[in-house]
């Protein structure tokens, strides 16, 4: 059967030519429309035409509420299913031909299992719906570390949110040609049913299939399942890295520029760091965004690790991000930006907790109920609710973000969100150390709904519900990329969230001044600034870490980077259990690190090297 068997409008950019010359392509799409059935299929474009067509229809059906356009101009409002709110890691799979190719970290079903099952949902899937064809392209268009994907779904809010989030459309296309090269994506919302929900990742076919959810991250197969999932397992056979990182451009006063990836599990403040704004002390400092979810990163023809952010928007969480905590997020969310599950002002604008500004006393909440100050104990916006935005909105968008080349990094850091242990900045002996950090990340939980708070979670280079294979190999990956570059990053452990043990108050500022450690950072990359050897890692010496003009005591600062012997035994323990998970996978390499730390630890002991090191 072939696509002209259905009822087919095409965009109006794309009616010079066939709406798909793409061999590999069309006989996919009518694949696919022979599965799902659906009333018309539509080839997007792109185009601005297309985008307010599919924004007039949106509205229309109620899928998409305009804001205030004088206050926000281009943005809307979309309200998800309440009880499709957020990933669901108990129902994404990887479907490997074995479990043992998945991991003991991700669900696993067998590839014809899950064709089977989802291909039985995705049966007439589309009856009286229409079907959109979204070609994309993660990665600066025509960069030899792109990567194309079509996304088949049958949600103008997806297509909507590619569009953003993704260089989609024509050009897409165009940079695929002939090729066969790209990702095949399924996507149908059906009715939300967490019972029939499932988002299947097939590594070996290059393909993803994701039905019964409208959520974001489930839903943007661009995102979370190709440029991370998917590109992991690429990443390893191209021999490359998918990882879930910002990229920041460090600027001196003299217009040095340093390239910085970093890696932290969610509620860290990721989007916070890459936007940040250095305080007044390090004025004529100033940090570029590049990136601030993922990282792809290729060794170079120079031998060093150069990285591009595969997305072209943010997909950020809302509560919580204020002028005080991210201004150039508020900036960059002020127009042409789809907002999901905040709460709704009386005049049309939007609002969360953690907004700045006072609290308004009625509001409609992400449900669309009535809400009032006095009156309501439930949160008007979902804790999880998004805006998605374009990143030329960015002030700080570095100018280099479209590079093909991709930009070199100096440094890799591994931060976490915990209350003890943890300094403030450490830098890794070596390449084989930083991988054993990145392997040893953890961080405490925040969420009261997904559990005890504060309990410490492994959470591997924060890829831990990313990695699209057996995460043992995916640490022998980190160790093998080593060969290929000869002029490696150095890799740093940061922590802005340790708490003082008498009062619980957290110990460093954080925001803009991690400046300070940034610049400590850049200038251990450079080689250029002296450090404190511990048995973990390097640390700053008292004078090294540049504290003129902060307005806390030194005493705090000396505690916010002091190493621990007892605790850091009890974190070496704790791991011990994590990594024999991974059994025959674990790279030797990274348990002998881990050995080594306790050895060494046990050794100091007896000296009480502590003493000296810790008040
Ligand atoms: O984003 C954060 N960053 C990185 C910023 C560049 N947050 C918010 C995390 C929630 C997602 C932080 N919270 C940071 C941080 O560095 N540090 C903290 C902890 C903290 C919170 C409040 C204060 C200080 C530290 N308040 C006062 O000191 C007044
Ligand atoms: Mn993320």
């Amino acid at each position: 059967m072939s696509t002209q068997s259905h009822p087919i409008a095409v965009s109006s950019a794309a009616q010079e030519k066939p709406a798909i010359q793409n061999p590999h392509l069309s006989k996919w799409v009518a694949e696919m429309a022979d599965l799902c059935k659906p009333d018309k299929i539509v080839f997007c474009d792109g185009s601005e035409e297309e985008k307010k067509r599919l924004t007039d229809e949106a509205v229309e059906k109620g899928v998409l509420i305009p804001l205030n356009q004088q206050k926000l101009p281009g943005c809307y409002l979309h309200r998800s299913n309440p009880n499709d709110v957020a990933r669901v890691e108990q129902l994404t799979f990887i479907c490997t031909q074995t479990k043992e190719q998945a991991g003991p970290t991700n669900n696993w079903m067998a590839p014809n299992e899950a064709y089977a099952k989802l291909g039985k949902l995705f049966d007439g899937s589309m009856k009286g719906r229409t079907m959109y064809v979204v070609p994309y392209c993660m990665g600066p268009l025509n960069s030899p570390l792109s990567k194309v994907g079509v996304e088949i779904t049958d949600s103008i809010y997806v297509v909507l949110n590619m569009r953003i989030m993704a260089r989609m459309g024509r050009a897409a296309l165009d940079m695929l040609g002939n090729s066969n090269d790209f990702n095949r994506g399924l996507h149908c919302t059906l009715d939300c049913n967490p019972d029939r929900r499932f988002i299947c990742h097939f590594p070996q076919d290059n393909t993803i299939w994701s039905i019964g959810s409208g959520y974001g991250g489930n839903v943007l197969l661009g995102k979370k399942c190709l440029a991370l999932r998917i590109g992991s397992y690429l990443g390893k056979t191209e021999g490359w890295l998918a990882e879930h990182m910002l990229i920041m451009g460090v600027e001196s006063p003299e217009g040095e520029m340093t390239y910085v990836a970093a890696a932290f599990p969610s509620a860290c403040g990721k989007t916070n760091f890459a936007m940040m704004i250095p305080t007044e002390r390090f004025r004529g400092w100033k940090i570029w965004t590049v990136g601030d979810d993922i990282a792809w990163m290729r060794v170079g023809e120079d031998g060093r690790l150069r990285a591009i952010n595969p997305e072209f928007g943010y997909f950020g969480v809302a509560p919580g991000t204020s002028f005080k905590s991210n201004p150039n997020a508020m900036k960059t969310i002020a127009k042409d930006t789809i907002y999901t599950n905040v709460a709704l002002t009386k005049d049309g604008d939007v609002w969360w907790e953690g907004k700045d500004g006072e609290i308004p006393e009625e509001l409609t909440d992400w449900k669309g109920n009535h809400w009032t100050k006095k009156g309501s104990t439930e949160k008007a916006a979902h804790p999880n609710a998004r805006f998605t935005a374009p990143s030329k909105n960015n002030p700080v968008l570095s100018r280099f973000s479209e590079d093909p080349e991709g930009v070199p990094i100096s440094a890799i850091i591994f931060g976490g969100r915990r209350a003890t242990t943890i300094p403030l900045v450490i830098q890794a002996f070596n390449w084989t150390h930083g991988v054993f950090f990145g392997a040893s990340l953890g961080s405490e939980t925040t969420a009261a709904a997904t559990g005890q708070v504060g309990i410490v979670r492994r959470d591997p280079m924060a890829m831990l519900p990313f990695c699209g294979y057996n995460m043992g190999d995916y640490f022998a990956h980190w160790l093998e990329m080593q060969a290929e570059i000869t002029n490696a990053p150095k890799v740093f452990m940061v922590n802005w969230f340790r708490r003082n043990k008498e009062n619980g108050k957290f110990m460093w500022p954080g925001f803009g001044e991690n400046m300070r450690v940034l610049k400590w950072i850049v200038d251990r990359a450079r080689l250029r600034v002296g450090g404190q050897e511990t048995p973990f890692g390097w640390v700053p010496k008292a004078d090294d870490l540049d504290l003129s003009g902060l307005d806390i005591d030194s005493d705090l600062v000396d505690e916010a980077t002091a190493v621990d012997l007892d605790e850091w035994k009890a974190e070496l323990e704790s791991g011990k259990e994590f990594f024999a998970k991974f059994g025959e996978h674990l790279p030797e390499a990274l348990d002998l690190q881990r050995k080594m730390f306790l050895a060494r630890i046990d050794t100091l002991k007896k000296r009480k090297w502590g003493a000296h090191h810790h008040h």
